[in-house]
């Protein structure tokens, strides 16, 4: 049976890495593209030339011509600015804005039953401006964060509970920036709530540590920004689409309603399966982090006023 078809859009660190991981683990056959001439051929030849090696099945492309994008069944939109030290995610605003308007148009236009998932920072607001650029449903437009920051949560908290990372589930919502909100009460250490586990000073240095998360990697790499989890982190989702999981990723997603949010695109827990969105998850928040959760909620407003979105 023919795999589903994913196109990755931008050929960098998260492009590249997304790539890999989705074709070793033959989730679906690649097609990557890249606006610098030949990186993305180099790439996929590159992989390619694993594949004897590592056994996968599956095949990846590169290319600089969206005519081989076409019929995607998902489009991975990693292209774009990544943050140097110094600088904030806010601060790739303008720029980003007009690369992803750009390739979501051409991505719509080519496969337009696809479902998008967008990579880019400053991610919230590239997400609404996608899902207004692009037409489609807005259950078909979504972005990855949620899902990072909580592997991130989830490792720090098992480095201080002296577990395996897997053993813990954690989940952070709010946007994808210093107002990321980490909820304890939904975190557990092999089921049972951190709050049980660890105590209330180390929470918080590690709910701010998960904050700076980003930036913490940023500091280190100094040319460039994550992309092993961040890759991960999209192939999770991308696999929950294409393989009708379901699964509860928390995800930057449309939400006109739940937790008291209209019209606005925010990091929740949401299942994501073959129709894209398919639920928004309510979790019950403490008024503090439900009162974050809104600050959030209008920076990413002000984001897009200042697109004039
Ligand atoms: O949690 C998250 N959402 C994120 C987001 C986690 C990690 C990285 N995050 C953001 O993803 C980061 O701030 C950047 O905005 C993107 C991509 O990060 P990456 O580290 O992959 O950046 P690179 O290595 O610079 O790669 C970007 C590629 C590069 O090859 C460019 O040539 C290409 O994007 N690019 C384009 N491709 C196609 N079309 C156009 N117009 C284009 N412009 C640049």
């Amino acid at each position: 049976m023919a795999k589903p078809k994913v196109t990755v859009v931008g050929a960098g660190f998260v492009g590249a890495t997304t790539a890999q991981r989705l074709v070793e683990k033959e989730i679906a056959d690649v097609v990557l593209i890249d606006v610098v001439e030949g990186l993305a051929q180099g790439k996929a030849l590159d992989m390619m030339e694993s594949a004897p090696i590592e056994g996968f099945k599956t095949k990846i492309t590169g290319t600089n011509n969206y005519t081989d994008t076409q019929n995607s069944d998902v489009v991975v939109i990693t292209a774009g600015l990544a943050r140097k030290p110094g600088m904030s995610r806010d601060d790739l605003l303008f720029k980003n804005a007009e690369i992803v308007g750009g390739i979501v148009t051409e991505c719509a236009k080519h496969s337009p039953k696809a479902i998008m998932v967008v990579v880019t920072n400053p991610l919230d607001v590239m997400v609404y401006l996608a899902w207004k650029k692009s037409g489609f449903d807005n259950r078909r437009v979504f972005g990855m964060a949620g899902e990072l920051d909580s592997a991130r949560y989830a490792y720090f908290i098992s480095e201080a509970a002296g577990c395996f990372p897997h053993e813990v589930q954690a989940m952070v919502l709010g946007g994808h920036g210093d107002e990321m909100v980490p909820v304890e009460q939904a975190t557990t250490v092999k089921g049972k709530p951190i709050t049980q586990i660890l105590k209330k000073e180390q929470i918080e240095i590690i709910n701010q540590r998960t904050r700076d998360g980003g930036a913490e990697i940023v500091k280190y790499l100094k040319t460039g920004s994550a992309f092993y989890a961040p890759s991960s982190s999209v192939v999770r989702m991308v696999r929950s689409i294409l393989e009708d999981r379901n699964e509860v990723i928390a995800s930057c997603v449309y939400v006109n309603g739940p937790y008291g949010l209209k019209d606005i695109y925010c990091g929740v827990p949401a299942k994501l399966g073959r129709k894209g969105v398919t639920e928004v998850v309510e979790l019950e928040l403490t008024p503090q982090q439900a009162a974050a959760l809104k600050t959030s909620a209008e920076h990413v407003l002000e984001n897009c006023n200042k697109l004039s979105l």
